[in-house]
């Protein structure tokens, strides 16, 4: 490995690009890619398989900065090597409207694979994009045809190893022997606050040995360049299981007075000292953002070495196609998103004669007959399964030592790391990765739902268990403010479904939005089956929200509007309020993201602006609902935790029946008649 003049101005410019890029923002963190700045070098000019001109090829290794606030890092790498990002770019780091953020933005900036900041987050990715990588593997390759191949390289620092998200990936990418991640650690000993002294003095080594790694060390990784790439060498020889590479850095390398200090972590270094560290390092002192014309061309020939690389990949898939044609198609298919001719046929419908259905059931019912057709879908659940009806009964183990091909997948007791390692799924493309737990557990990867909808990720959330109908397991596992929680999330569809027929329904929704997440809030206890032909009536359902029973003449003194099983509750009370003369309409909401994107003629349609007599219904906090009742109206709902005690007996002393529907709607038309507010 020559240690040569050029790699190290190469070196050099990446650092100082970051640091000149941070001074210029008078923020950032300009420490973090000066210490990674000579392993980064090493991996995207000798080792990564990628194609700047075409970030998104297919055949590409995946890249994931984990630890998403060395952006700059990052953002050089790219510019550098030729991706569609300019110098001018770099000098509009962090600015309004550029392509360079704070933290890297997946689909925002060309070549960045996933959105990083949140700490630990992206390890988990990596390890769902190893595993997204091996499913693919297991259903295309071929003897001699093995046209994926490429592996996933992360890089994350002391932050990301502290957070328990990493720990839970970690230990299931162990566990799946998961030879196509590598992973870097920058062991640089510094967080925000300090050395790592103060919080975090593990056997990092010893842990992900214990997790089933393969674990090298790099004693120094801010000089030794023929000892990183021994290093990622041996790691990249490796098939049999992830391997963490622990590699000595320095925070800060070059700057005379904030070197191996915390000062180097999130702060510009400052004009005097970016002057001192150019000197320190040999480097001009000005212009800033210098990049020397032989770095450059270094550096941009990562081109026609990815454009080589990529033509090699293509030969070999045209050969593929060619010996297997139907195989190729589906690979095309899947890469590209999109679901199969006819994937819909399957989907059941429920007849109200089959008897009272929890959603979850259907929900189970609904998913296998989907996955028969579509054999991307894969996923599985937190240790839950056979509580969440995820089982595709046709799908075999994704376990290391099953049969190639399985679909079923055992995230384990862990939510946050199945959080992140569905986002990381999705962002590998060609699986459609779907999680469940139960609904009360949805806090626990609540952070990486947060990342699915701001990535804009094809995720699917099981959520079971919906509300105090869990019963006797008490307050602990019955969500109250999930829904309002996650409702105000933006770019995720919260979908609530009814009954059976409103599953199968939430079900087609999620799988045809490619934009970002889904999560399904099903039910534990039985639902009466609605008739399909309500439910499907010009396309309600699909709508978000629709009329499912009206006052006989269409003109309602009183909206009642429910989700879920509140529906049911909602109908009674509306047959309780015709027996004393008062004409009632039953709205049932599944969606409101669903329901807002619909025209005005329409959500007018189904909630008349001259009827403010309104009352929601909902086994959750009332929060949110006066969008929809508007001043006038109320709420039928739970403010408070739930209880310990049968289901029946606890919606009855939490007033979620239809008799106190029924007296919340006289109240609200009383008080409105009489022109008072309730
Ligand atoms: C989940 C999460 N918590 C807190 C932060 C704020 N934060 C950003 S970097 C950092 C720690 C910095 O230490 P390290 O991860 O070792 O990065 P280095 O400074 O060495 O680059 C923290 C706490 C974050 N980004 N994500
Ligand atoms: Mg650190």
């Amino acid at each position: 490995m020559e240690n040569n003049a050029l790699a190290l101005r190469a070196i050099n410019t990446i650092r100082f690009l970051s640091v000149d890029a941070v001074q210029k923002a008078k923020s950032g963190h300009p420490g973090t890619p000066m210490g990674l700045a000579p392993l980064a070098y090493l991996l995207w000019t000798k080792y990564l398989r990628y194609n700047p001109a075409n970030p998104d090829w297919t055949g590409r290794d995946r890249f994931v900065l984990s630890c998403g606030h060395a952006s700059m890092l990052l953002y050089s790498l790219l510019h550098l090597t030729g991706f569609d990002l300019t110098l001018d770019d770099l000098r509009e780091f962090r600015q309004w409207g550029s392509r360079t953020p704070g933290h890297p933005e997946a689909g925002h900036t060309p070549g960045v694979e996933v959105t990083t900041g949140p700490l630990g987050q992206g390890l988990g990715n990596a390890v769902g994009m190893a595993m997204a990588s091996r499913i693919m593997a297991q259903r295309f390759n071929r003897p001699g045809h093995e046209i994926v191949s490429h592996r996933i390289v992360a890089l994350c620092s002391d932050g990301d190893l502290m957070e328990g998200i990493a720990s839970e990936a970690a230990s299931l990418a162990g566990f799946q022997r998961l030879g196509n991640l590598v992973a870097f650690y920058d062991d640089n000993r510094i967080t925000i606050e300090g050395s790592t002294d103060l919080a975090f003095r593990e056997d990092t080594a010893g842990r992900f040995r214990a997790y089933g790694w393969n674990v090298l060390h790099v004693a120094d990784g801010n000089t030794d360049l023929a000892g990183m790439a021994s290093a990622i060498e041996v790691a990249f020889s490796e098939r049999e299981r992830p391997t963490l590479v622990i590699v000595r850095t320095s925070i800060g390398y070059g700057s005379p007075n904030k070197q191996d200090t915390a000062a180097a972590h999130g702060a510009p270094l400052g004009e005097a000292e970016v002057a001192l560290a150019k000197e320190r390092l040999g480097w001009p002192a000005t212009p800033a953002f210098l990049v020397p014309d032989d770095v450059l061309a270094h550096f941009r020939e990562a081109l026609t070495r990815g454009e080589k690389a990529e033509k090699v990949w293509r030969m070999k898939f045209a050969a593929y196609a060619a010996a297997f044609p139907a195989l190729a198609l589906e690979w095309e298919r899947r890469m590209w998103g999109d679901l199969p001719e006819g994937w819909v046929e399957g989907i059941p419908t429920f007849s109200p004669e089959a008897g009272a259905t929890a959603t979850r059931s259907a929900s189970g019912k609904v998913l296998n007959a989907i996955a028969a057709k579509v054999p991307e879908l894969a996923g599985g659940s937190a240790d839950l399964s056979p509580s969440t009806d995820t089982v595709i009964k046709i799908g075999g183990e994704f376990l290391p030592d099953a049969e190639p091909g399985g679909r079923n997948i055992h995230f384990g007791v862990r939510e946050h790391g199945m959080g992140a390692v569905l986002n990381g799924m999705a962002r590998h493309g060609g699986v459609i990765p779907y999680g469940a737990t139960f609904f009360i557990f949805s806090d626990y990867m609540r952070p990486s739902i947060r990342l699915a909808a701001l990535m804009g990720c094809r995720v699917v959330y099981v959520f079971t268990h919906d509300s105090i109908g869990v019963g006797e397991d008490g307050p602990t596992h019955e969500p109250v403010e999930h829904l309002a929680s996650l409702r105000a999330m933006p770019n995720l569809n919260v979908v609530r479904p009814a009954d059976a027929n409103e599953t199968a329904a939430a079900w087609r929704m999620a799988l045809e939005r490619t934009t970002g997440p889904t999560a399904l809030v099903l039910s534990r206890q039985k639902l009466p089956i609605l008739p399909p032909s309500s439910v499907y009536r010009g396309d309600g359902v699909y709508r978000g929200a629709y009329v499912l029973e009206d006052a006989g003449d269409g003109r309602p003194d009183v909206l009642l509007i429910a989700s879920g099983s509140e529906v049911s509750v909602a109908l009674a009370a509306r047959k309780l309020l015709a027996e004393e003369g008062v004409p009632a309409r039953v709205v049932s909401m599944p969606c409101w993201e669903r329901f807002e994107e619909q025209e005005a003629g329409y959500r007018e349609a189904v909630l008349p602006p001259s009827v403010p007599a309104r009352v929601s219904v909902e086994a959750g906090s009332t929060f949110g609902w006066r969008r929809y009742v508007g001043d006038r109206g109320a709420s039928v709902g739970i403010d408070r935790f739930g209880a310990s005690a049968p289901a029946e007996r606890i919606f009855r002393e939490l007033g979620i029946t239809p008799e106190a529907v029924r007296d919340r709607a006289k109240s609200v038309l009383a008080a409105i008649r009489k022109g008072v507010r309730t």
